[in-house]
């Protein structure tokens, strides 16, 4: 039987990132078994249980097959089943009347955490239909680390675990359990195995802390008092790489007298770490070189996020380790169609002006719109009305902030357009729903557009089910009725052969090679200086008065003030079994991850009447949540570490309780946004805990 099967070579997508080179065993067009490729660029041979798990959703029975047409009330449930022709033609329909009321820009074109080239098709139409409104979660994921990168030196800093580092600095990043964009943990661990130090800072021990030479345990929402802290100590010590510094950074007197109001014994108050460790960590990193600063989530999920992403920028530039081997890199892309050509940049040179978060004055270079805005414009219709919405890879309801807020906001719209594999909560609030083919149905490409240096492929294995369609087909077909057909393929496999093109390959060769990578080169300032204003890296940004922005690295204050009556800190890790609010109606991942847990220190627990296994309520200003409780002795007392991302398939999918009774976005707030990105508070914010019923 063993015989029967034919192994394929692609990559894993949309668990996470994706990345993983992957084997794929195949038989009468089913997968029947996944494993690790030993050649896999990102992975040498790692799988993690999602992987493993992913095929489990191509065969479930409940997955959307078939477009679908609302029916009854908004919400209710009720759909009838239509033709893909009615589907294109209603929505092409619905846009355009829209179009002729609102203007182009009254159409929002929503993508989630992006999994393939769908992201760039979706903003290609959107550049095509003419609005200048692609919607995405960028605003607590990537954006603050990649722009502020461009505006400090140039590029998007990023890890380099394909060479050595003496020492990898995790600055709250869970990598064991997220393998975080284009970063396995597998080639962390191999690192490590060789001698490679980690020092972490994450308010849990997570199982990289566990292997740490020092783990910061700081309380959550202060990163950038305690990245301020380390450059306080690494330039009042003398520690800094003079050579770097005197010739390829800008402002660097400005940043020395301004860290000085950063001494490790003023930042232990905020951070919750002992001046001792600030010091001992900070020396550590300055003389381990070369070292990688390996930064997640965390330091962006908060009003700070540019403030905590300039000081750690400014860490790696004063080390010497920004595109060293083994430091920080500006990754060198393939020769490929750039970004801008293949969205069609060039048809909508007025679009930075007209998109929305401009009239917030974002900063600079910020692609998407931030969630929060979005919102607003439809709610209160500022700057102006956006009435009609075309979503595809995402489930805002849940991963957007303020999910009562989303709800609101959707239900407000004229017309609402879902894309996705599931029926989820967004989706059920929908007048159209599209079922999308998904990772091994069809030809795509991973990690385009990234900045990481390399693409990879992701050839189609197996047929979808029913009438499911790859999004980058349905966009196509989409693009043909709302567009000039001109910017549209017969074959919508053509959009990913245009992309190649430049590397003179075409698809099917690509996908025989695996994977695209741009050259190792380093140091390329040597030669061209930074891609910055000044030609340096700009530790005072000299661009500040002009864009309104901080030229310097501040801490502002906590996310939010303490209140006694929300005595406990709230944060949130991701769940190692799901990606995001997706896949809890996959059986096996369910079975390790079956229900909400928030994690408490037991002597919280014991002062609350609380013991493990209860269900708590977790309350803030915005509102209330129950999960179950799980005690850890490895937090501090006053953090409260929930659960994120919950939903229950398996329950009526029209009850606001679904989507609503372990959110843990009921609990979180648009109210305050950092000014740069219009990021949230979601780390870091006062609750509430008393046990339930
Ligand atoms: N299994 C799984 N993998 C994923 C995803 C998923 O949903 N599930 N999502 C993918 C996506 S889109 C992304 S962006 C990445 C994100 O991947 P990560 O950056 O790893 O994201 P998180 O798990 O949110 O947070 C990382 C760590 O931050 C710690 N932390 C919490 N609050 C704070 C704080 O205030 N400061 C500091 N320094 N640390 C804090 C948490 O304890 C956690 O260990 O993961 C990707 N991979
Ligand atoms: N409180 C809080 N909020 C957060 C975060 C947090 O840590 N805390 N993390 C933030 C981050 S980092 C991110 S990236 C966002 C994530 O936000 P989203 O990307 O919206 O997250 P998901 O819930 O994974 O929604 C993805 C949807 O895509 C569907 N899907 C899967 N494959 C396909 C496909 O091939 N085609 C289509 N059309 N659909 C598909 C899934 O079924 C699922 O419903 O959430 C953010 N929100
Ligand atoms: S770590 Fe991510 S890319 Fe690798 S197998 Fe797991 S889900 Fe797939
Ligand atoms: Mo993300």
């Amino acid at each position: 039987m063993a015989n029967d099967i034919k192994w394929v070579r692609t990559h894993c997508a949309r668990m996470d990132h994706g990345g993983c080179g992957i084997l794929v065993g195949v038989k009468d067009n089913a997968i029947v078994r996944v494993k690790g490729d030993r050649d896999g660029l990102l992975n040498r041979g790692y799988i993690c249980p999602k992987g493993l798990a992913s095929p489990d959703r191509l065969t479930h029975p409940d997955r959307l097959k078939h477009p679908l047409r609302r029916v009854g009330e908004r919400g209710e449930g009720r759909w009838e089943r239509i033709s893909w022709s009615d589907a294109i033609r209603t929505v092409a329909e619905n846009f355009a009347k829209i179009k002729e009321r609102f203007g182009a820009r009254g159409v929002a074109f929503c993508q989630g955490m992006p999994k393939g080239i769908e992201h760039f098709v979706l903003i290609r139409l959107a550049n095509t239909f003419g609005s200048p409104n692609v919607v995405s979660v960028q605003d607590v994921c990537h954006a603050p680390r990649e722009v502020t990168g461009l505006h400090t030196c140039g590029f998007y800093p990023v890890a380099d675990f394909h060479h050595p580092s003496r020492l990898v600095l995790v600055w709250g990043s869970n990598l064991t359990s997220t393998n975080e964009e284009g970063e396995i943990s597998s080639l962390l661990l191999d690192q490590v195995k060789e001698g490679t130090e980690l020092i972490v800072v994450d308010p849990r021990r997570t199982r990289l802390a566990g292997k740490a030479r020092l783990w910061l345990r700081l309380r959550p929402g202060t990163d950038n008092a305690l990245a301020l802290a380390f450059l306080n100590v690494i330039i009042e010590e003398g520690l800094f790489d003079r050579d770097f510094v005197e010739n390829r950074t800008h402002g660097f007197e400005e940043l020395a007298r301004h860290v000085k109001d950063y001494p490790p014994e003023k930042m232990r108050e905020i951070t919750w770490v002992e001046p001792d460790l600030i010091r001992e960590a900070a020396r550590v990193y300055a003389r381990s070189r070369p070292a990688a600063i390996q930064w997640g989530n965390a330091i962006e999920q908060h009003m700070s996020a540019f403030d905590t992403a300039r000081a750690l920028t400014s860490l790696m530039a004063i080390c010497g380790n920004l595109d060293v081997p083994g430091g920080n890199v500006q990754a060198n892309e393939p020769r490929i169609l750039p970004l801008g050509k293949f969205v069609r940049a060039d048809l909508f040179p007025t679009k930075w002006k007209e998109m929305i978060h401009t009239h917030h004055h974002t900063i600079p270079k910020l692609m998407t719109v931030p969630p929060a805005f979005l919102r607003k414009a439809i709610i209160e219709e500022d700057p102006y009305p956006v009435r009609g919405a075309y979503v595809q890879c995402s489930n805002p309801l849940l991963a957007y902030a303020d999910s009562r807020m989303t709800f609101k906001a959707l239900n407000n719209l004229d017309f609402l357009v879902v894309a996705d594999i599931f029926m989820t909560p967004t989706a059920s609030l929908a007048d159209i729903v599209l079922p999308a083919a998904t990772q091994f149905e069809f030809n795509d490409i991973g990690h385009y557009g990234l900045g990481h240096g390399y693409i990879l492929a992701r050839p189609k294995i197996v047929d979808p089910p029913g009438e499911c369609r790859s999004d980058i087909g349905i966009l196509n077909d989409l693009g043909r009725a709302m567009t000039p057909e001109e910017y549209w393929y017969d074959d919508p496999d053509d959009l990913l052969n245009a992309l190649l093109e430049p590397s003179g390959l075409s698809y099917p060769e690509f996908a025989e090679k695996g994977h695209l990578k741009g050259d190792a080169r380093f140091r390329k300032y040597e030669s061209r200086g930074f891609r910055t204003p000044t030609g340096k890296v700009e530790l005072y940004l000299s661009t500040a008065e002009k864009f309104g922005l901080r030229p310097l690295p501040e801490f502002t204050g906590l996310p939010e003030e303490d209140d006694p009556a929300y005595p406990f800190v709230l944060t949130s890790s991701k769940n190692p079994y799901y990606m995001h609010s997706s896949y809890r109606w996959i059986e096996k991942l369910r079975k390790k991850s079956p229900e909400p847990v928030v994690e408490i220190h037991p002597e919280t627990a014991s002062a609350l009447n609380i013991r493990e296994g209860d269900l708590v309520v977790i309350a803030t200003k915005k509102g209330e949540i129950t999960q179950r409780v799980r005690l850890t002795g490895e937090i501090h007392p006053r953090v409260v570490n929930a659960s994120y991302g919950w939903w229950f398939p398996e329950e009526d999918i029209t009850s606001e309780d679904n989507w609503a009774k372990a959110n843990l976005n009921i609990l979180t707030s648009v109210d305050r946004v950092g000014k740069e990105f219009g990021t949230p508070n979601l780390k870091g914010i006062c609750c509430a805990l008393r046990p339930a019923g």
